[in-house]
């Protein structure tokens, strides 16, 4: 009889035990370290920071910009004597920065060469439904596609993306976005670093998986269908652990998270304090000190840093979540002295009272059925109506588990309230995407300049491919 017990006991552990390293491995828990078993035969020497080029202006005797822009494949050695298949914007990978100025006429040509459908979204980009590239403006291969449109907003620092239907984490992850940089007056005025290259520096960070032939692995599994990809390598700029070589003095870094599904808590190996200037849509109204910056999928954040304390040839580190992943060098002399403004910019408020809708927008689900109101994406279902001209106010909800990145085309938003708290003084000017934690309620207001047909969504990649979106129109 007690011979019997144990018997039945021993085999309920085991069968304990086998449950629980399943549950584990679909997890994901023992995947980083099968991963890493398979890509630490790829090696990488430090290297230069890669500076994406600025894109050229066709035009540029008249006062309307005109940019070319072609989707294309490439190749990349991310790791040395190792070409990775990828694709880019005019060239292998990531694509070049458009600079243009508030008040200016923008028309651009986008060509498609890829073997598939492809769209290109400007990302905080304030334009008519018809130009913004969601997923009714597909260019199929072999076409091109004409947006044209005025620059309305203030100096930011944007992006431009695929946003092709189930299809815009593949593509984003092969290499597709670029900067799209906005400058005006106000950014003129201030005494800020604004060399591009030297100490105004663009820093596109993406974490990417290889495999063992070092090509890009974007096989989901389990977890990253439900909490969205996360992979084992960071890259800044297209660089696998770059170093940027910066003057000891205040360098600028425009700071995009172009990651599909990761969130960074960002750090320098030193501890150091910088100054976030800028969010999404443009510049703070005052300088914020911060140790650390939290940024989601879509986000961006323009932030000082000052290295003037610092030897020459000392190294700083960026970290993320104690993870280092890129390295600053003091290598030359600052020729300018810059101060942290303590002002930047006025932003005037939108005022609650001018909103004449709430709207609520909840984001459920897991996995294949994460939706925003339990719904799923439909091209041909228009979930809200906004009037043009209208301000309005979104209250948007997580019954999830998960944090999710909430986005919005057509308009720049200002948070109102995280939890019934005034937001963080880092949120607290434009933005186009922000966090929401679980069960955590974030009321935003914006007023829709912009008519046609757009998206908002869970920019967590996978989770927007998966149907974690919907349309509203601006009529
Ligand atoms: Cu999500």
């Amino acid at each position: 009889m007690k011979k019997k017990i144990w018997i039945s006991i021993g085999t309920i552990a085991i069968l304990l035990i086998i449950g629980v390293v399943y549950l584990l491995h679909s997890w994901g828990v023992f995947a980083t370290s099968f991963k890493e078993a398979n890509n630490d035969t790829l090696e990488v020497k430090q290297q230069p920071l890669p500076i994406p080029p600025l894109l050229e202006d066709k035009n540029p005797d008249s006062n309307k910009a005109e940019f070319e822009i072609t989707a294309q494949e490439g190749s990349m050695e991310f790791f040395d004597g190792t070409i990775t298949k990828t694709r880019g914007y005019n060239g292998d990978f990531l694509g070049p920065v458009i600079r243009v100025r508030t008040g200016e006429e923008v028309s651009v040509k986008v060509k498609n060469e890829l073997d598939e459908s492809t769209t290109l979204h400007w990302h905080g980009l304030e334009v008519d439904g018809e130009n913004d590239g969601g997923p009714h403006n597909e260019i199929k291969p072999g076409e091109t596609w004409y947006p044209e449109f005025t620059i309305e907003q203030p100096a930011a620092t944007l992006w431009y993306h695929p946003h092709q239907m189930h299809k815009t984490g593949k593509q984003v992850y092969e290499g597709m976005a670029g900067l799209f940089i906005i400058e005006d007056e106000v950014s003129d005025s201030l005494n800020i670093p604004k060399d591009y290259g030297v100490n105004d520096v663009p820093l596109v960070i993406q974490d990417r998986r290889f495999d063992k032939e070092g090509q890009f692995d974007y096989e989901l599994g389990m977890k990253d269908s439900i909490v969205g990809f996360e992979g084992d390598t960071i890259l800044v700029n297209g660089a696998v652990n770059p170093y940027l070589e910066v003057p000891q003095g205040m360098v600028r870094l425009r700071i995009l998270n172009g990651s599909n599904g990761r969130i960074y808590n960002l750090e320098f190996s030193n501890k150091q304090a910088f100054y976030q200037i800028a969010s999404d849509g443009g510049f703070l109204e005052e300088s914020v000190k911060m140790n650390e910056l939290t940024l989601g999928p879509g986000e961006r954040a323009e932030i000082l840093v000052d290295f003037s304390n610092l030897a020459k040839n000392e190294t700083v580190e960026l970290l993320d979540q104690g993870i280092n992943f890129m390295s600053f060098v003091v290598s030359k002399d600052s020729d300018k002295e810059f101060i942290v403004p303590e002002k930047l910019t006025t932003i005037e408020k939108i005022e609650e009272s001018k909103a004449t809708t709430t709207r609520v927008f909840n984001f459920q689900g897991t996995g294949s059925s994460v939706s925003i109101n339990g719904e799923q994406m439909d091209m041909d279902r228009i979930d809200e109506e906004v009037k043009l001209g209208a301000t309005e106010i979104w209250e948007v909800g997580n019954f999830t588990g998960q944090t999710h990145p909430f986005h919005a085309h057509g308009a720049q938003f200002q948070i109102l309230e995280r939890d019934g708290n005034p937001p963080p003084a880092n949120e607290s000017g434009w933005k186009d995407t922000f966090l929401v934690a679980p069960g955590e309620n974030v009321r935003v207001i914006a007023t829709f300049k912009h008519k046609g047909i757009f998206m908002y969504h869970c920019h967590i990649l996978e989770h927007e491919d998966a149907g974690m979106m919907g349309q509203f129109s601006v009529e």
